[in-house]
C-alpha cells in the first residue's frame, strides 16, 4: 500500500470520475467519497512519483500550529502557497488602483502579456506584506481557516479562546482511549466567507496498541497539486503529536469527500503514473523538542528521500 495507495485512487478517479464543472471554471474528474491509508511505521508517505517540496509543508504545518492565520510569516519562510488568495481579496478591494487582475488565474495561463503585469503586481503585495505592518494586517489574513481555528477557536461564553492542539495533547495523555479526540476546522459562521474555506474540516486521533492514528475528512482535494502535500502534512502532524505524547505512529487515513482531478492535470498525473516507485524516506525529529509548539524548520528533517522529477500544473484559483 501507502504509494500505492495514492497512484491506485489517481487511476481510478482517471477511469471512473464523473466530468463535473468546479468553482474555478477548469473542469474535473471527481469522485464522492475516497480512502487510502498509509502505514507511517513503514516509511513516510511523501511521494516518490514525483517531487513534493517538504520545505513547503514544514513552513505551512508550523505556521499553522502558530496558530497565524496572516501569510507574513510564510513569505519570511519563501513559502508562496497561500499567496494567490490574499491577493484576491486585495486586488478586488476598493484600495486596489493597479491594473485590472480580474480573473488572473486563467488570464496569466492563456496571456503572456498579462502573464507579466500579474507577477508584477503579485510581486508588489508580497513585498508590501513583508514591509507594511497595516497593509499586512489588512490584506495578509486568509480568514477563520486552520491556524486560527485550531489555537484560537473564538469561545461565545467567556470571550477568550479555545487551544484545540493543547486541549489534544493533554486528552491523548490521560484518555488514550477517548473517542473525542477531534480537531475540527470549520466553523459555520465564518469559515465560508474565508477566501479559501477549510478544506480540511475535521480530523480524528485513535490510540490504540501504543500507536497513535490519524483520520483526516478533507472535503475537497485536488488530487494531482494539493493531496500529495495534504499526506504529508497530516502525516507529519501526526509524527509530531505521537512524539508528544510518547506514542509510536500508527496509520494516517486520509477520507476525501470530492476528490478530483483537474482536467489541465490529467497528463502530468498520466506521466506521473509511469515512474517508479522508491522507497518511502523516513522523518527525523529533534527527540529534545518538549512541546508541540516548539519545532523549528531545522528541527524536522526528512532522510533518504528519493524521486523522480517534479512536475509542474497550474494551480486552479
Ligand atoms: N485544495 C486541496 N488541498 C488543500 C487546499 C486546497 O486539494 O490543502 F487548501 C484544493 C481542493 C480544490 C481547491 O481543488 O483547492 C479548493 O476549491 P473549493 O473551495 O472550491 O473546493
Amino acid at each position: 500500500e501507502n504509494e500505492a495507495a495514492y497512484l491506485n485512487l489517481a487511476r481510478y478517479i482517471l477511469q471512473k470520475g464523473t466530468t463535473k464543472m468546479d468553482r474555478t471554471q477548469t473542469g474535473t474528474r471527481s469522485v464522492f467519497g475516497a480512502q487510502m491509508r498509509f502505514d507511517l511505521s513503514e516509511g513516510f508517505p511523501l511521494l516518490t512519483t514525483k517531487k513534493v517540496p517538504f520545505g513547503l509543508i514544514k513552513s505551512e504545518l508550523l505556521w499553522f500550529l502558530r496558530g497565524d492565520n496572516n501569510i507574513r510569516f510564510l513569505l519570511e519562510h519563501h513559502n508562496h502557497i497561500w499567496d494567490e488568495w490574499p491577493f484576491k481579496k486585495w486586488i478586488e478591494s476598493t484600495d486596489y488602483q493597479g491594473p485590472d487582475m480580474t480573473d488572473f488565474g486563467h488570464r496569466s495561463q492563456t496571456d503572456p502579456e498579462f502573464a507579466k503585469q500579474y507577477q508584477q503586481q503579485k510581486q508588489l503585495f508580497v513585498d508590501r506584506i513583508l514591509s507594511d505592518d497595516s497593509f499586512s494586517k489588512k490584506f495578509g489574513n486568509i480568514g477563520d481557516v486552520y491556524g486560527k481555528l485550531w489555537r484560537r477557536w473564538p469561545d461565545a461564553h467567556d470571550n477568550g479562546s479555545v487551544d484545540q492542539i493543547s486541549r489534544l495533547i493533554s486528552e491523548i495523555k490521560i484518555n488514550p482511549d477517548s473517542r473525542r479526540l477531534i480537531l475540527t476546522a470549520w466553523d459555520p459562521e465564518t469559515t465560508p466567507l474565508a477566501a479559501l474555506p477549510s478544506c480540511h474540516v475535521m480530523s480524528q486521533f485513535y490510540v490504540a496498541e501504543g500507536k497513535i492514528s490519524l483520520q483526516l475528512y478533507q472535503r475537497s482535494g485536488d488530487f494531482f497539486l494539493g493531496v500529495p502535500f495534504n499526506i504529508a502534512s497530516y502525516s507529519l502532524l501526526l509524527s509530531m503529536v505521537a512524539a508528544q505524547t510518547g506514542l509510536q505512529v500508527g496509520e494516517f487515513i486520509h477520507t476525501i469527500g470530492d476528490a478530483h482531478i483537474y482536467n489541465n492535470h490529467i497528463d502530468q498525473i498520466e506521466e506521473q503514473l509511469t515512474k517508479p516507485m522508491h522507497q518511502l524516506p523516513v522523518l527525523k525529529l529533534n527527540p529534545d523538542i518538549n512541546s508541540i509548539f516548539d519545532y523549528t524548520m531545522k528541527d524536522i528533517k526528512i532522510e533518504n528521500y528519493i524521486h523522480e522529477d517534479p512536475i509542474k500544473a497550474p494551480v486552479a484559483v
